[in-house]
């Protein structure tokens, strides 16, 4: 009281010109309740302070899990961190309310003191077992008015070292390591069929180039001794690479034998209209044991794809896609990009695509196999190597390869002017990308979609990865 007096008895500020006496008092009397208010925070500061320190010691202490539990009592409620694992719990009490409380705990018979506004306290609750416990105020009125809060004792090892998902259940960190280190050692396994091969022309008598497709459902070992059944064209998944040439004449005849109608589109590639597989828009769709013969000129270049339009949903999932090359491969010939020079007279060691694809029942793939049945790229040290890839799939998969820059040379087939290297390239659904590498570093490095649960699951790695072995050079 005697600092709410002090201003007004003893130092009277000087009333301004217009003072009318009452309302000098009670500026005197806002102030004196601000130097009051001050000295309250700072009160509680110092408490809060001598808390923490308290709250240090119980955290030393050896043995089972010890938790300190922020509190906040306010009217009416009580708020914080009101859960732990089994052990030693302590409560740190701040009463955030305007009147007075406390905080009482029901089964262990216990209870703070009685605090002010911005009142402190702890409460030591000893080791508790799992299970729930009721927290409430004890001033009378207070509990029914709605301060009362369950404090939840989890199990102790259901906190250490860390939640694992059902996946591990059952299974130790040895075993863990174990099946991730099995499934890599795997690699390169060998399984039945293989996707990509270049499907040679018969030579009509006018020079067309002609090749025949059937669209049927096989067994398919999309990985070592899992087959799914595979909606394929000639057995293969990816179905098999067609190269022509600028100018060329192709016939493209499909036999359908899938339990449904399809078709074939040409994507990224310049067809007329009535060629371009969209059926019922541009032609019939081809019942099942049916047949139809594409027709085109080859007109301008292409690293495009061909795949079943009607029923896509179903058929290119499952396998009925493939690569189409119109012309040759646009390099950058002589081209710097960053410094580094792409040789004028580049001849790659390797040119292969990559189709990346992730649902139906090949699921998430690269060429139609899952690893450890992914193919390894094998070249030499110093070479050059060209990947196109095709996202067949669902989704973007960001496609890295350990330690070689990928040079971004064309999307969807088109020459960029500006190739960039990069070494995770996002392929989206229905994208290409031509990338040129050079493997200058010998070694066995790590070919990947970068979205993790693309490539690893609890029982190992699986899906889209693959390896670039590179060997010495002789
Ligand atoms: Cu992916």
């Amino acid at each position: 009281m005697s600092v709410i007096d002090q201003p007004s008895t003893q130092t009277p500020p000087p009333p301004p010109a217009n003072d009318d006496g009452p309302r000098g008092l009670i500026g005197s009397l806002l102030f004196a309740l601000g130097v009051l208010g001050i000295l309250a925070i700072m009160l509680a500061l110092i408490a809060l302070a001598f808390v923490a320190l308290i709250r240090d010691d119980s955290g030393g202490d050896a043995g089972g899990s010890a938790s300190a539990l922020d509190v906040s009592l306010s009217e009416f409620a009580i708020e914080g961190e009101l859960s732990a694992p089994a052990g030693d719990v302590t409560l740190n009490i701040v009463n955030a309310g305007a009147i007075e409380h406390n905080l009482a705990v029901r089964e262990l018979d216990v209870q703070s003191n009685n605090m002010q506004s911005r009142g402190v306290d702890t409460l030591a609750l000893g080791e508790l077992e799992a299970g729930s416990y009721e927290l409430y105020c004890s001033i009378s009125g207070h509990a029914e008015s709605g301060m009362t809060a369950e404090l939840v004792i989890g199990e102790a090892d259901s906190f250490e070292p860390a939640e694992l998902g059902d996946e591990h259940a059952g299974l130790s960190a040895e075993e863990m390591d174990q099946l991730m280190v099995d499934s890599m050692l795997a690699f390169p396994a060998e399984t039945e069929g293989l996707g990509n091969q270049l499907l040679e022309p018969e030579i009509l008598a006018d020079g067309t180039k002609r090749f025949e497709l059937t669209a049927e459902v096989i067994p398919w070992e999309v990985s070592p001794d899992e087959f799914v059944e595979a909606w394929a064209y000639n057995g293969q998944v990816p179905g098999p690479q067609i190269r022509v040439d600028i100018g060329d004449k192709v016939e493209v005849e499909l036999t359908n034998l899938t339990p449904m109608g399809t078709d074939i589109h040409w994507h990224g590639v310049h067809t007329p209209n009535d060629q371009d597989g969209v059926s019922p828009y541009t032609q019939d769709p081809v019942a099942t044991g049916e047949t139809f013969t594409y027709n085109f000129v080859a007109e301008d270049p292409a690293i495009g794809m061909y795949h079943a339009h009607l029923h896509s949903q179903t058929s290119v999932i499952n396998g009925m896609f493939a690569a189409f090359q119109i012309g040759d491969n646009p390099l950058p010939y002589g081209q710097t990009v960053a410094g580094v020079e792409i040789p004028a007279d580049l001849e790659p060691a390797f040119e292969e695509p990559m189709v990346l694809n992730d649902a139906g029942t090949i699921g998430l793939t690269l060429n139609g196999k899952s690893f450890p049945a992914t193919e390894p790229i094998v070249i030499d040290e110093g070479e050059w190597g060209v990947i196109h890839y095709y996202n067949e799939g669902l989704t973007a998969h960001p496609m890295h390869l350990h330690q070689f820059p990928q040079l971004v040379y064309a999307k969807d087939g088109i020459p960029l002017d500006s190739p960039y290297w990069a070494d995770t390239v996002n392929v989206a659904p229905g994208e290409r990308y031509s990338v040129l590498f050079q493997a200058d570093a010998v070694g066995t490095w790590v070919y990947h979609c970068h979205i993790l649960t693309h490539v690893e699951r609890a029982d190992g790695m699986f899906g889209m990865v693959t390896a670039m072995v590179v060997n010495p050079k002789e």
